[in-house]
């Protein structure tokens, strides 16, 4: 069951009551003699305002006006109702900048702008060379109007929303949108190409921004230079790697030339050639002897080569580009099977499973996004044991330093085109941008080694087919041919064609999720978004039920950790049902009741699973440990089911505000209790249990590539810490695999107790130590008689660390250790603590706080302390 049947359920409803081996350039055409990063002396102003007030570029105009203090903070309780009239103004950007005669006596001089956000207008002065219309393409123009000296560049945004509309009405009929916050009727963002998410999604708010969203260059050279390079492998094996090189050389007249390419300093090859005035092509064969493979995480290094190509013309070197190679083959296995097609990732002739999660921009304010961010998002990843991260289509298409991140550190990248639930109009200027688009963005991205696939995009084709789309909005049969036949131009022809002609040997993949031949989602083929927990109100033991090949996506949603809360509420808000947690919920749920959204959703979960939580910073814990079960049953089913099932990326890991969402990972770097399972589910050995009646099977998963010898023990415990018994074995678990181990009666394992006074452990020992253990529970949470614990914490301080000691005198319960006031993550948290054992954590604060100060702030959480 997906998403789609509740939607169409909803418009039911609706309808009874209403009427009722990347190389990669760090940037791609700038490369040549005279660069100068123009990032000085902004100002901005409101079109039609008198008054020019100092400008951040990049940037955009919701950032400058907080910071010149026109608005508050959007993020702060209801603040982001009343900054809405900034997507309705026309904006103004200007600056004045210096070309030096160096620069004039160029040949070539072109002004760069590698991300305007959308529709601008690009004047030098007072010239217009540039009226730009779509956010994911750079623009690179000429400007033979450049003087020496000063110089003018001044930039009119013009309202996204208002050219939206005007475009939206010449179509003549609505087109579908599923997530953007606005009335049926306004809603016209896939008018424009512009990141979805900006316009409102059901977990981040509408805030259209306009601004300069990525550098802009002053580009000047003279004879030629490289405009591109692409390798492509032919064949590898351990010997040997073989590329052809596609270089693409621009020069300014005719002559001869020579190219050079070089791996880690080692010459490759050269060519010598005859240069044409205007685009150039050449390819070069190159060999790697004795490669070393870049990996994915976890499997080995991620060696990438340093390749330098070097053009000269008539004898003097003109211009180098830097790129880097990682060698591998990396393909998406579709093989039949008996039950459909096999969907999974071989690296270097391995299959492999994906771990992962679907990622979000962090933050709605996009240019806020940099390194640091980007480091947190990828270190969360990798430490919850991640190898994959999906790039989703509501969103940008990520920076460079996302991608070279995500390649150094080993994260396999799943890619979607920009298109998210909505149909898209699909006349030929569209269409022809959209291929400039793709075009751009394939040639970016297409030399990484780590992009499994290109997804044309998210959901769609569920939407126009499942999600009344169609009946929503009435079209008769002309209007349905018509975006029906937008839809197959975009995702059949212009996304596909561009992929085969720039990235052939990658996987284009329509739609995410999809079956095979671009039908609509089976678990038999192709990927999934399992959606019947959460959407579909399903219980968590939905997700063991046959779960598909690749899930693309499931999720479950909670409240971020009360010091998040705090910073963007005040106490009188700090209620579930308070208008502005309301109201930053922003996923709808009318089908299961008036007014009805996410909240109510984790409220009747939370119903069916806990005993009522005393207070809301008990509720907030225990909406944190449902969506950690969620996230812990549905990966370990997951990875379970393999090889049957080979991907488990949960939907989402991070935020782009302070929201109750389904983030593991709050706006602020905090980590829900879900971070936590998701790090436990996703180790490389996992032991997991599944239960039918009176049966408990113990399987242990192992991602590793080698055999692993160990001890596999399942001991049963009561709450007090008795031990009720224990079986071990000894246990060779083959490299990629997931087998049952062992099999058993629960009655003759409980020996006569209730499933509701113990619980299963589980544990795999190598040479004597603890690789990995797993709880498990007969009973669900809010029937367990769990006694209430003391628990002692002791906290210590080290040079640049802190540690904290735990123990308890009986069974505690997803322990939670935090302190008021203070964002930090600790070794581990929400973690159960056995009888008597004690537990040591460590964690890091900045401004190092003394421990008298921590003690007086830390709060200890248990589930027996909640109620
Ligand atoms: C997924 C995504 C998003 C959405 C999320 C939660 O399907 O593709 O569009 O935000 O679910 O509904």
């Amino acid at each position: 069951m997906t998403k789609l049947s509740y939607f169409f359920f909803f418009f039911l409803l609706v309808l009874n009551s209403t009427f009722n081996a990347r190389a990669y350039a760090k940037e791609p055409s700038c490369n040549g003699q005279k660069t100068v990063l123009l990032d000085q002396n902004w100002e901005f102003r409101q079109v039609g305002k008198e008054k020019w007030s100092k400008a951040s570029v990049p940037g955009c105009v919701h950032q400058d006006l907080i910071e010149n203090g026109t608005i508050q903070d959007p993020f702060f309780r209801l603040n982001e109702f009343d900054v809405q009239w900034i997507e309705n103004e026309d904006w103004e950007y200007r600056t004045t900048f210096y070309a030096s005669k160096e620069i004039i006596n160029q040949e070539i001089k072109e002004l760069y702008f590698k991300g305007l956000d959308t529709y601008a207008d690009v004047y030098l002065n007072d010239l217009l060379i540039l009226s730009a219309d779509n956010m994911f393409r750079s623009w690179s123009i000429g400007c033979s109007n450049l003087k020496e000296g000063n110089n003018q560049l001044r930039i009119v945004f013009k309202s996204p929303v208002k050219i939206g509309q005007e475009k939206l009405d010449k179509v003549g009929f609505l087109i579908p949108v599923q997530n953007e916050q606005a009335p049926k009727g306004k809603q016209n963002s896939v008018m424009t190409r512009k990141a979805a998410y900006h316009y409102g999604w059901d977990w981040g708010p509408r805030l259209v921004t306009s601004g300069i969203w990525q550098p802009i260059y002053l580009h000047a050279w003279s004879k030629g230079k490289i405009q591109d390079v692409f390798f492509q492998q032919k064949n590898q094996n351990s010997n040997i790697a073989n590329y052809s090189a596609a270089i693409e050389v621009i020069t300014t007249k005719d002559g001869v030339g020579r190219i050079d390419v070089l791996a880690d300093g080692k010459a490759l090859n050269s060519l010598k050639v005859k240069l044409k005035k205007g685009l150039n092509t050449f390819n070069l064969d190159l060999a790697i002897k004795n490669p070393e493979l870049w990996w994915s995480v976890g499997l080995g290094k991620q060696k990438l080569y340093n390749v330098k190509t070097v053009l000269q013309i008539e004898g003097a070197e003109t211009d180098i580009r830097e790129s880097k190679l990682g060698i591998r083959t990396l393909k998406v296995i579709q093989n039949k099977d008996a039950l459909g097609k096999s969907f999974y990732v071989e690296l270097n002739g391995v299959p492999v499973f994906m771990k992962g999660a679907d990622y979000i921009p962090g933050d709605n304010l996009i240019t806020r996004v940099g390194q640091d961010k980007y480091n947190r998002v990828i270190n969360e990843a990798l430490d919850a044991n991640m190898n994959v991260l999906r790039v989703w289509g509501g969103a940008v298409y990520e920076t460079d330093q996302f991608y070279d991140l995500c390649a150094e550190k080993g994260l396999i990248i799943y890619q979607d085109f920009m298109f998210a639930c909505s149909m898209y109009p699909g006349d030929d200027t569209f269409a022809e941008n959209i291929r400039h688009e793709a075009e751009e963005q394939v040639k970016r991205l297409r030399n990484y080694p780590n992009i499994m696939l290109w997804a044309g995009n998210n959901e769609i084709l569920n939407g126009w087919h499942e999600w009344n789309y169609q009946e929503r909005f009435g079209y008769n049969n002309q209007q349905k041919d018509t975006l029906w036949k937008y839809y197959t131009n975009i995702f059949y022809k212009v996304l596909p064609e561009t992929v085969k002609k720039y990235d052939p040997d990658k996987l284009y993949w329509a739609c995410s999720p999809q079956s095979e031949e671009d039908k609509l989602q089976t678990p038999l083929s192709g990927d999934q978004h399992s959606w019947a927990v959460w959407f579909g109100e399903q219980p968590f033991s939905s997700f063991e039920e046959q779960p598909g090949r690749f899930i693309s996506e499931y999720g479950f949603q909670s409240y971020p950790c009360i010091n998040t809360l705090k910073k963007i509420a005040l106490p009188e808000d700090m209620h579930w049902e308070s208008e502005v947690l309301l109201k930053r919920q922003r996923s709808p749920m009318e089908w299961i009741g008036k007014g009805m959204n996410g909240n109510h959703m984790i409220d009747r979960y939370m119903k069916k699973e806990f005993k009522t939580p005393k207070d809301f910073e008990s509720y907030v814990y225990i909406s944190q440990l449902l969506h950690g079960q969620a996230i812990k049953t549905a990966a370990e089913a997951h990875r379970r089911n393999m090889p049957y099932t080979m991907g488990s990326l949960y939907w989402q890991i991070n935020d782009c505000w302070p929201t109750v969402s389904w983030s593991t990972v709050d706006y602020f770097g905090n980590w829900k209790a879900s971070h936590y399972r998701a790090r436990s589910a996703y180790q490389d050995l996992i032991v997991s249990f599944a239960q039918r009646n009176d049966t408990v099977k113990v399987f242990v998963v192992s991602d590793r590539l080698k055999d692993t010898n160990a001890d596999l023990r399942i001991s049963v415990y009561d709450f007090s810490g008795n031990l009720i018994g224990t079986i071990s074995q000894k246990v060779t678990v083959p490299g990629n695999t997931s087998k049952v181990y062992m099999k058993n009666k629960l009655s003759e394992l409980l020996k006569g107790k209730s499933n509701k006074d113990v619980y299963l452990k589980g544990e795999l020992s190598e040479n004597g130590n603890v690789i990995t253990e797993n709880n498990f529970f007969l009973s669900p949470y809010k029937t367990l008689s769990l006694p209430k614990p003391d628990v002692i914490v002791k906290l210590s301080q080290t040079e640049d660390n802190y540690s904290v000691q735990v123990q308890s005198d009986k069974f505690a319960k997803d322990v939670y250790l935090y302190f008021e006031g203070i964002d930090c993550n600790l070794s581990d948290n929400f973690f159960d603590l056995d009888a008597n054992k004690i537990r040591t954590l460590t964690f890091k604060i900045k401004g190092n706080p003394s421990i008298e100060e921590l003690q007086k702030k830390l709060r200890v959480l248990t589930v027996a302390d909640s109620y």
